[in-house]
């Protein structure tokens, strides 16, 4: 499951402080469909400028084209727009600009209109309308930004406009994160003027995304509340099948698909209900993508069915207005960005909800590699974040977390309210939501063996340091001066003698020592640690892990205790 291509797509930004470079926006013009007038696009397979001109400024006009002609405009059926290699030198500044302010291609997004046309990626399954109760409550959409794009915006508004039933939309709530982007000012009112669902929002100062959608839920006056990031798009029959799981069960959260809009071309990647992903989290308190586990294959008929997932990814939910309420909204002590997702989803269950994804509803969203709007200097929010969600919802378990950042908890403020919140709400345990909602998680305290491996050669201060980044999965495991913070130097021992961060293992099938999801069965994974030869034994080649005299690399020799570099300290080694 390591290897689920969603993995790749959440980007963990490591210093907590994004950078951003506020280029000078040109203003937009009002209707966005305008400006590919004048672009040169080349459409995959298709020779340039075959498109036809865009359709008329008014907006409805669009909707009311004749199809066959939309199709044959950028990215029409949410296809790929793919600019041509050697691009004249100011369309080439522009596209920078676009990446640069954005962290996606914002020049491609502008030459798509924002009423695109998506595939319909529903299973045959989800079609069927007697599925759905027909009384299904409205509900608000909310969707907070700071410093989004133009047409990004818009064409997740419109999305949401035009592929939703309108009696089931009370209002679309954005929420400006004091954006300091021009279009984003008078504009943004004056475009959406004649829409009269859509509500805007300013705050009065950069608050995070976490408080943004507080402030929204201010506004939110239907049974239901919907969040939404601000660079998705919504497919067809998106809502309903979300709003009948909530129907039916109040206290049932739910999750669309989120399938991938590729940040370069814009295209529209779906993902049928066979390759639906539920959510997990690591020790480090990162989320991450798992396949639906055996356990909860075996409680449905059909794929597309909802299924249970421990996590949420965090942007894109529906959920009960009353139960949010009760379960204390969110932790307005959690600032910019993370750790929100992983606080809800625990509470949810651990206070008596369900958290389910609905392979039936989809919606899109660019996946960015990189932050590009500012954090907050000299802190670091997100560690913060994640110290208030392990002292507040993890017991014990907490230390787990705290040994990943060295046990320095740093100033998170005061967390009293959430402690009592828990208590009053007479949540079960957090033992109780990893026994029966997450037991695929490992636990470090079922290991041998928890924290630095220290190699005794050559001076004996090197450790064996993790790649970093999912990217770098199969990439070999390397040297470092052990620093003895945890982090990249965080091993555990298991009793089934796997070297594991969480659930990847350390991995040699004959060439680099890498790290691999966990399987499980042995062979290429299996180690033997022996305590009074300091001696780490290879499985499957017999071999012993050394390291080389630069220090920088692991190799695998023949087992001979007399050499030091095939020593090995393994931190809290306890083999009782
Ligand atoms: C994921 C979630 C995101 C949030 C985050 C953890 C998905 C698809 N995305 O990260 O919703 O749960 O994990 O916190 O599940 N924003 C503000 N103010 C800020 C920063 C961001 O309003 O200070 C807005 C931003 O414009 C966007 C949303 O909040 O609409 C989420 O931010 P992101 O897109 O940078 O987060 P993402 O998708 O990497
Ligand atoms: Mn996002």
């Amino acid at each position: 499951s390591e290897e689920e291509p969603g993995n790749d797509s959440f980007a963990v930004y490591d210093n907590a402080i994004g950078e951003s470079n506020r280029v000078k926006v040109k203003p937009r013009q009002q209707d966005d469909d305008s400006l590919r007038q004048n672009a040169v696009v080349h459409a995959v397979e298709k020779p340039v400028h075959k498109q036809k001109p865009p359709p008329k400024e008014d907006d409805k006009s669009v909707l009311d084209a004749p199809v066959a002609n939309l199709n044959d405009n950028p990215g029409e059926l949410g296809k790929p727009v793919i600019l041509p290699k050697d691009m004249p030198i100011d369309m080439k500044k522009a596209v920078d600009d676009g990446w640069t302010k954005n962290a996606f291609n914002q020049y491609v997004s502008d030459l798509i209109s924002v009423h695109r046309s998506l595939p319909d990626p529903r299973d045959a399954w989800c079609k069927d309308s007697a599925r759905y109760l027909s009384n299904l409550p409205k509900t608000d959409v909310i969707i907070c930004f700071h410093n989004e794009a133009w047409s990004v915006l818009l064409r997740t508004v419109h999305s949401v406009l035009d592929r939703s039933p309108p009696e089931l939309i009370g209002q679309i709530i954005l929420v400006d994160d004091y954006s300091d982007m021009p279009h984003l000012k008078k504009q943004l009112e004056d475009y959406f003027a004649s829409y009269p669902m859509v509500q805007i929002v300013r705050g009065p100062q950069r608050e995070g995304l976490i408080r943004a959608r507080l402030l929204g839920a201010k506004y939110a006056k239907s049974p239901v509340i919907t969040y939404l990031d601000s660079h998705c798009e919504c497919a067809e029959g998106w809502l309903e099948p979300l709003l009948d799981r909530i129907a039916r069960n109040s206290t049932t959260v739910v999750c669309p698909v989120i399938d991938v809009i590729d940040d370069t071309t814009l295209e529209f990647h779906y993902r049928d209900s066979s390759g639906v992903n539920v959510g997990g989290f690591d020790w480090n308190l990162q989320f991450s993508w798992h396949a639906v586990p055996e356990r909860e294959k075996r409680r449905h008929n059909n794929t597309a069915e909802p299924v249970y997932s421990p996590t949420m990814a965090g942007g894109l939910f529906s959920i009960d207005r009353e139960f949010f309420e009760r379960l204390g909204t969110y932790d307005s002590g959690f600032d910019i960005w993370g750790g929100e997702n992983l606080e809800l989803s625990f509470k949810t269950w651990m206070c008596g909800g369900t958290l389910e994804i609905v392979p039936c509803s989809h919606v899109g969203h660019i996946f960015r590699k990189r932050s590009p709007y500012k954090w907050r200097t000299g802190v670091n929010v997100l560690k913060k974040n994640s110290v208030r969600l392990a002292e507040v919802w993890m017991d014990d378990y907490s230390k787990y977390y705290l040994q990943r950042i060295g046990m320095d908890k740093g100033d998170y403020g005061d967390v009293s309210e959430r402690k009592k919140l828990r208590e009053d709400l007479q949540c079960k345990s957090f033992k109780w939501y990893l026994d029966n909602i997450y037991p695929e998680l490992f636990i470090p305290g079922d290991a041998v063996a928890n924290g630095e491996i220290r190699n005794l050669g050559y001076g004996g201060r090197t450790c064996l340091d993790s790649p970093t980044g999912k990217r770098n999965m199969k990439k070999p495991v390397g040297l470092y001066p052990c620093h003895k913070q945890g982090g990249n130097q965080y091993w555990m021992l298991s009793k089934a003698g796997e070297i594991r961060r969480d659930q990847s293992c350390l991995d040699y099938a004959g060439k680099d020592v890498i790290l691999f999801g966990c399987h499980g069965s042995k062979g290429n994974q299996f180690w033997t640690y022996h305590e009074n030869t300091k001696l780490l034994h290879h499985g499957s080649s017999g071999k012993c892990l050394a390291i080389n005299e630069g220090k920088d690399k692991l190799i695998m020799e023949e087992c001979d205790a007399s050499h030091l570099r095939q020593h090995w300290l393994l931190e809290n080694y306890d083999s009782s």
